[in-house]
Formats: structure tokens, C-alpha cells, sequence
């Protein structure tokens, strides 16, 4: 191998790096609705115990959830009640986590439609005792 050689193959490792770099931002920016990288996003936890949604260390059982039109949101749902499976969803949106096992969480990336109206968020299976308000603010 002479000089010549070795110096094409180290020239080589950065460009390829540049091309993927230059596919992986082509693809983000195909699904910008999905994920803004460009913006803050505003980060919510929720854990359900007892048959109960609780959100951001709040006490209060199922507590309304507000959100800001435009913001790029993910949600994280802990499920922490043993031996039950529970979702956590916005049907309005059309975005949940599916089902969550005991001791285990899923998060969900969403933006928020403008000109929302109030919605509803859910546990599918048992949307009677598990649900709250989601609120726009102004
Ligand atoms: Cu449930």
C-alpha cells in the first residue's frame, strides 16, 4: 500500500459521516408535525395508581392537563397499579401509548392542534373512573 492509498481511504470517513448526517435531518424534516426538534417541548408525567390518573406530582386524583396551542408536547405514562394494564390516550388527538404494563412507561411525542377545543383524556379499558379534562390555554 503506498502513501497515496492511505490518504484516499482517511478522507473517506468524514464524508460518509457528512451524508449521514445530511439523510438523518432529511428525515426529520419530513415529519414535522411528529417531531419539532427546533422547539422546547414541554415535558408531562403521569403515573395511574388505584384506578386514578395522577399527573406532574399533582395529589389531585385525574387532574385537568393543560396544554398550548402549537406546543410540542410528550407525554410519559407510568403505570404503578399492579395487576392492571391501563392506557393513557387523547382521542381527540389521535395519540396515546397503547397499553402500558404494571411497572412499566411509555411516552408519546404530539403537537397541539391550534384552535383546539377541550378534550378528554382516557384510559381506554376503564374510562369511567380514569379521565380528565384537557384545557387550552389562553
Ligand atoms: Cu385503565
Amino acid at each position: 500500500m503506498d502513501k497515496n492509498t492511505l490518504d484516499k481511504k482517511q478522507m473517506t470517513f468524514p464524508v460518509r459521516l457528512g451524508l449521514l448526517v445530511a439523510a438523518t435531518a432529511g428525515a426529520l424534516t419530513m415529519v414535522p408535525h411528529i417531531v419539532d426538534t427546533r422547539g422546547q417541548t414541554h415535558e408531562i408525567r403521569v403515573v395511574a395508581k388505584n384506578m386514578t390518573y395522577y399527573a406532574d406530582g399533582v395529589a389531585d386524583p385525574n387532574p385537568p392537563i393543560r396544554l398550548v396551542p402549537g406546543e410540542q408536547v410528550r407525554i410519559t405514562f407510568r403505570n404503578e397499579d399492579r395487576g392492571m394494564a391501563h392506557d393513557f390516550g387523547i382521542p381527540a388527538f389521535g395519540v396515546g401509548t397503547g397499553i402500558v404494563d404494571y411497572g412499566t412507561e411509555k411516552s408519546f411525542v404530539f403537537k397541539v392542534p391550534d384552535g383546539g377545543s377541550p378534550a378528554t383524556y382516557i384510559c381506554t379499558p376503564h374510562s369511567a373512573m380514569m379521565s380528565g379534562s384537557i384545557l387550552f390555554a389562553k
